[in-house]
C-alpha cells in the first residue's frame, strides 16, 4: 500500500494558504483487494518543531481532515506527515507541505498606489521601483494585488505563470491577493514594474459595455519580501517611491481586445499617487488560479469568399493567439476572432455581439512572440490582417481557464457522443475562468447563476470543482441582498435583481453538489446562511396559499415549447411551477444540509416546510384527476424527479410526458431548466430506452445534431444554426455556453452507472444501463479516494465489465442483467457472460424523419436514381420534419418498397458501430 495525493484544502503543497485550520486529504493505492484504512496520524512541523499531532486515530476517515495545532504564523512554511495503517497489516507514509500567506487580518503593510492620468488615457499604468540587494538571498515571496487585473514583472520577467489575477469577486466586499515565489528573479540591481489592465473592475463590462462597474481608476498594491541565507529581511513594497508610466499596452479591455506597441516607449515617469481602498476587504486567494493550459496549432488557413484571410484553430476555445513574427518596424498586425463561418464560409463575428474583440500588434523589426495580457476572446477562427504571406506555424492558440484537475473521462462506441462529451468538456474549460460565466465571447461572460446551478453537477465529474465554485458561492453569499434574495449574476453587476427560481437557487444546490462530490462539509457550514436565507426569501414571498406566485422568473428559459411565433424566452411550462418545484428541491436539501451540520432543530423545520410546499404544489398544479397545469415536457419531469408529484399521480404523469415526447417525435422541447432532469427523469421511471433513444436523436431539436452541425461546444440554444445553416437572429446566440451541457452528469451516472451513495463517494454504486446504439462505455472518475472505474462492452451476445473501486471505499455493482448487486470492496473486477441483448442498432427506421434520412449522402444517391421525381417535388421540403410513416400516409404505395429499400441499405451501410 502506498500514500498518494496528499492535498492540503485539494491542492498540492499549497503556497500562499490563507486559511487558518486548512484540511488534509491522501488517497491510499495498493495492489491488494479490499483495501480500508484502519487508522491515521498527521504531524504537522515547523522548523522541524512539531505543531500538531494528530495522534494515531482509529478511522477510516481520509479526506479533509481539520488541522488542530498552535495557531498557524503567517509567511511560515510548514510540513506535513501523514502515516496510514490498512486493513492487510501495511503501512504508508506521505510527506508534504503547505506554506502560509499573510493569514487574514495580518493585513499589508504597503500602500496602495495609483497615477492621475488623463481619463481619456486607455494605455495600461506600469507602477515602477528599482531596489538593490545587497546579500545572499535564501527565498523572496511576492504578495500583490490590484484593482484591475495585473501583471508583475522583475528584470523584464514576467512573475508567476498565471493570468487575470486578482480574479473577479465582489471587490465591494471581497479581493483577493496572490502569493508568488521569486527566488531566482532577483539580482543586486533590480527593475520592478507592475503593468495594471482595467479587467472587470474598471473595464468595460455588462450589456451596456459601460466602464468603472465598481471604481474609475486602478491601483497596485504589493509587497516584495527578501529573505537572507543570515536570516535578516527585508520588505519593498508599494508607497510614494514607486513611478508610473505607460507602457507598450496601449489599450486593453477584456471584451475589445489589446493593442501592443513594441515599438512605444514612454520615458515619462510620474510620481505615484496615493489612493484609498479598504484593506479589510483583501482575502487569500481561494480557487486555483488562471492559466494557460493547453496551446492549439493553426490548423488550416482559409481565404473566405470575401477574401478574408481566416486561420481555423478547428476547436472553439476561450484565450487568445500567440504570434510568433519578425515584422517591419511599425507594422500592425490585426487579429479578429469569431466562433463560426456562415453558410457561405464567410467570417461570422455577430455572435461576440459588441465585444469586438480585436487584438493588434505593432512590430519592432525583430523577431517576436506576441501575447496579449488582459484579454481574452471566445473563437475557433481568427482573421488576419497587415500580413502578406501566412505561415500557420507562427499562429498558436492559448487556451485560458482556471487550471483545476481534470477528474472526469468518457468514451463510448459512438463517435458522436464522443465528440458531444468533448463538447462538453470544451464548454468547461471555456466558461471556467476564474468565475463561471454563461458565455466567453460576446459583451456578457457574466457569472450567471442559473447556468452555473445547471451544470454544477457535470462539472464536478469533469474536474475538480471544489475549490472553483467554493470562492464563488463565498461571492453568492456576499451579494445576497438584506432580505437574502440571490442575484442573478455573481459577482453582480446588473444593479438590483430580486431573486428568481432555478438561478437564484445555485445558493443550495451547488454547496450541495460540493459535499456531495467531495464530502466537503466546510463548504455547507460556510454556506448555510446563505441557503437557508434563500429558501427564507421565497416563503416571504409566497400568498396565503403557501406558493411563489409573483415577479419575475426565467421559466424554462429558452424552452423550445413556447407558441410558434412567439419571442417569450421562457419556454411553456408554467413559470411558478417551475419557481415552486425549486422552492421545494431546495428546502429539502436545506433540510438535509441542517441534519449534517446537526442542526436538527432546522432539520425538522424545513423538512416539515418541505412537506408542506409537495402538497400545495399538488393542490396548485395537479388535478385530482392528475393532469398537469403544464403537461410539458418540463412540467412533467420536475413533477417526477423532484419527486413532487403525490404517488397516486405519477403513473399518468409519466405516460403524459412519453405521449409528449412521441408527439415530438422523439425529441426534447426543454429549456435550461427542464434539460438536465429530463433523461434521469425518463431513465429513473422504467423509460430509459426512450431516454437513450432521446439522447441519440440525430435531427433539430437534440445534443447530437449540434454535433452534426460540425460543433465543437455546447451552444446556447437548440436551433443556434438552423438546419438550413442560418444563424439564430435573436441577438442572443453563444456557440460556447453549457447549460446544456448538463447531459453530461446523465452520461456519467447511467452510460456509465458511477454514482455515491456516500458523499464524496465512501460507498459506491456503480450501475451501468444500456441504450440501443451504443455499444460500449469506458469511463472514469478521479474522486477523493482515488479513482472510479466503470467500463462494459456489450457486443456478439456477450458482456463484458470491468470496474476499478479505489482503496478505502466500498461498492455494490449492479451488472447488466444480473438481479442482485455485488457488495465489494477495493480493487479490480472484470466480468464476461452471455447475453441475447443486441444494443446495435437500426438507425433508421418508418419513423425517422425525411430529414434524417436525406441528411445522409447514400440516400440521396439512391433516392435520385431510383425516384427522381420525388426529389423534385415541390412539396419534398414542406415534408422534410415528418416521418416516413407520416410521409406515407398520404402518398401512393409504391413508394413504401422504395423507402423500405433505402432504409435497409442505409442500415446496412451507415452504421458505424
Ligand atoms: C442570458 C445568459 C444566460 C442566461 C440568462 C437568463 O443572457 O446568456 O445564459 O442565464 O440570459
Amino acid at each position: 500500500m502506498e500514500l498518494k495525493d496528499l492535498r492540503v484544502e485539494y491542492r498540492e503543497n499549497p503556497l500562499g494558504l490563507d486559511i487558518k485550520k486548512p484540511r488534509f486529504s491522501w488517497k491510499l493505492v495498493s495492489e491488494e483487494k479490499n483495501v480500508m484504512q484502519t487508522a491515521y496520524r498527521i504531524f504537522v512541523t515547523k522548523e522541524g518543531k512539531t505543531v500538531w499531532d494528530s495522534g494515531e486515530q482509529d478511522s477510516s476517515s481520509s479526506v479533509l481532515i481539520e488541522y488542530n495545532g498552535l495557531e498557524l504564523d503567517p509567511r511560515t512554511l510548514y510540513q506535513v506527515q501523514v502515516e496510514v495503517w490498512d486493513n492487510k497489516g501495511n503501512w504508508a507514509i506521505a510527506k508534504g507541505t503547505f506554506e502560509t500567506g499573510l493569514l487574514k487580518g495580518t493585513n499589508f503593510s504597503a500602500d496602495w498606489i495609483t497615477h492621475d492620468f488623463p481619463a481619456d488615457e486607455t494605455a495600461c499604468p506600469v507602477f515602477t521601483k528599482e531596489f538593490k540587494v545587497k546579500k545572499e538571498i535564501e527565498k523572496v515571496r511576492i504578495y500583490a494585488t490590484a484593482l484591475g487585473v495585473y501583471e508583475i514583472t522583475i528584470n523584464g520577467k514576467k512573475v508567476g505563470d498565471t493570468y487575470f489575477a486578482p480574479g473577479w469577486t465582489n471587490y465591494h466586499q471581497r479581493i483577493q491577493y496572490q502569493t508568488y515565489q521569486a527566488d531566482e528573479l532577483l539580482q543586486e540591481k533590480n527593475t520592478m514594474e507592475i503593468t495594471v489592465g482595467n479587467g472587470w473592475y474598471k473595464g468595460i463590462f455588462g450589456f451596456t459595455c459601460t466602464p468603472n462597474h465598481y471604481g474609475d481608476r486602478v491601483s497596485v498594491l504589493a509587497e516584495v519580501h527578501i529573505t537572507y541565507v543570515d536570516g535578516t529581511m527585508e520588505i519593498v513594497k508599494t508607497d510614494e517611491s514607486w513611478n508610473v508610466t505607460t507602457g507598450k499596452i496601449r489599450s486593453s479591455e477584456i471584451y475589445m481586445g489589446e493593442t501592443i506597441d513594441s515599438c512605444y516607449k514612454n520615458e515619462n515617469f510620474s510620481s505615484v499617487l496615493p489612493m484609498s481602498f479598504d484593506k479589510e476587504r483583501i482575502i487569500g486567494q481561494e480557487s486555483e488560479p488562471v492559466r494557460i493550459t493547453t496551446k492549439l496549432p493553426a490548423k488550416e488557413l482559409i481565404v473566405t469568399p470575401k477574401g478574408e484571410k481566416v486561420i481555423d484553430f478547428g476547436q472553439n476555445l476561450t484565450g487568445f493567439v500567440e504570434l510568433k513574427i519578425t515584422g517591419k518596424i511599425g507594422q500592425i498586425i490585426t487579429i479578429r476572432h469569431a466562433e463560426v463561418l456562415d453558410k457561405d464560409g464567410n467570417f461570422y463575428p455577430e455572435t461576440l455581439r459588441q465585444a469586438i474583440s480585436i487584438d493588434q500588434f505593432v512590430c519592432n523589426g525583430e523577431e517576436q512572440t506576441f501575447l496579449p495580457h488582459f484579454t481574452f476572446h471566445g473563437f475557433r477562427y481568427i482573421a488576419v490582417e497587415g500580413l502578406e504571406e501566412i505561415n500557420l506555424e507562427n499562429f498558436t492558440a492559448c487556451v485560458l481557464h482556471t487550471q483545476m484537475e481534470e477528474t472526469g473521462t468518457f468514451t463510448s462506441s459512438n463517435p458522436l457522443v464522443n465528440q458531444l462529451y468533448s463538447n462538453i468538456l470544451w464548454s468547461q474549460r471555456g466558461n471556467f475562468l476564474d468565475i463561471p460565466t454563461d458565455c466567453p465571447q460576446r459583451d456578457e461572460r457574466l457569472g450567471w447563476t442559473g447556468d452555473a446551478q445547471v451544470f454544477a453537477g457535470t462539472a464536478a465529474f469533469n474536474m475538480n470543482v471544489a475549490s472553483f465554485f467554493t470562492k464563488w458561492l463565498h461571492d453568492l453569499a456576499s451579494e445576497q441582498t438584506e432580505e437574502f434574495g440571490v442575484p442573478h449574476v455573481i459577482p453582480n453587476i446588473l444593479g438590483n435583481q430580486d431573486g428568481a427560481a432555478a438561478w437564484s437557487d445555485a445558493a443550495v444546490i451547488i454547496p450541495w453538489v460540493i459535499y456531495q462530490t467531495y464530502g466537503d462539509v466546510r463548504v455547507l457550514e460556510e454556506q448555510y446562511e446563505s441557503m437557508k436565507g434563500w429558501v427564507d426569501y421565497i416563503s416571504a414571498h409566497c400568498g396565503t396559499n403557501g406558493l411563489w406566485q409573483k415577479g419575475f422568473q426565467y421559466g424554462d428559459w429558452l424552452g423550445l415549447d413556447k407558441e410558434e411565433g412567439s419571442t417569450e424566452r421562457t419556454g411553456a411550462t408554467d413559470k411558478y411551477l417551475v419557481a415552486n418545484a425549486f422552492y421545494a428541491y431546495s428546502t429539502n436539501l436545506v433540510s438535509k444540509a441542517a441534519y449534517v451540520l446537526d442542526e436538527h432543530e432546522d432539520g425538522q423545520k424545513y423538512d416539515q416546510l418541505y412537506q408542506k410546499i409537495k402538497k400545495a404544489f399538488n393542490e396548485e398544479y395537479i388535478t385530482a384527476s392528475g393532469r398537469m397545469v403544464s403537461e410539458t415536457q418540463t412540467g412533467c419531469v420536475l413533477a417526477l424527479y423532484f419527486d413532487l408529484a403525490d404517488v397516486k399521480y405519477r403513473e399518468r404523469i409519466l405516460k403524459t410526458l412519453e405521449i409528449n415526447i412521441a408527439n415530438h417525435k422523439n425529441h426534447l422541447t426543454t429549456g435550461f431548466v427542464g434539460t438536465p432532469y429530463l433523461l434521469p427523469a425518463l431513465s429513473e421511471n422504467n423509460l430509459h430506452d426512450l431516454a437513450g433513444t432521446l439522447f441519440l436523436k440525430e435531427d433539430y431539436p437534440s445534443w447530437l445534431y449540434a454535433v452534426k452541425k460540425g460543433a465543437t461546444t455546447i451552444w446556447e440554444r437548440w436551433n443556434s444554426i438552423l438546419p438550413n445553416g442560418d444563424f439564430d437572429t435573436s441577438g442572443m446566440n453563444s456557440l460556447n455556453h453549457y447549460a446544456y451541457g448538463s447531459i453530461g452528469e446523465w452520461m456519467y451516472r447511467k452510460l456509465a452507472g458511477i454514482n455515491q451513495l456516500e458523499p464524496g463517494y465512501k460507498k459506491i454504486s456503480i450501475k451501468p444501463q444500456f441504450i440501443k446504439g451504443i455499444t460500449s462505455v469506458e469511463a472514469s472518475f478521479n474522486s477523493v479516494y482515488g479513482e472510479i472505474k466503470s467500463a462494459w462492452i456489450c457486443r456478439n451476445q456477450k458482456i463484458l465489465v470491468d470496474v476499478v473501486i479505489p482503496a478505502n471505499t466500498t461498492a455494490l455493482l449492479y451488472l447488466p442483467e444480473k438481479e442482485n448487486p455485488l457488495e465489494v470492496g477495493s480493487g479490480s473486477y472484470h466480468f464476461e457472460y452471455e447475453t441475447e441483448t443486441n444494443l446495435e442498432r437500426a438507425r433508421f427506421s418508418m419513423d425517422s424523419t425525411l430529414k434524417e434520412i436525406l441528411d445522409e449522402p447514400v440516400a440521396l444517391q439512391i433516392l435520385n436514381q431510383y425516384a427522381p421525381e420525388m426529389m423534385n417535388h415541390p412539396m419534398i421540403e414542406f415534408a422534410y420534419q415528418l416521418s416516413i410513416s407520416e410521409i406515407l400516409a398520404t402518398a401512393p404505395g409504391e413508394t413504401e418498397t422504395l423507402f423500405k429499400m433505402v432504409i435497409d441499405s442505409l442500415n446496412r451501410t451507415v452504421i458505424t458501430i
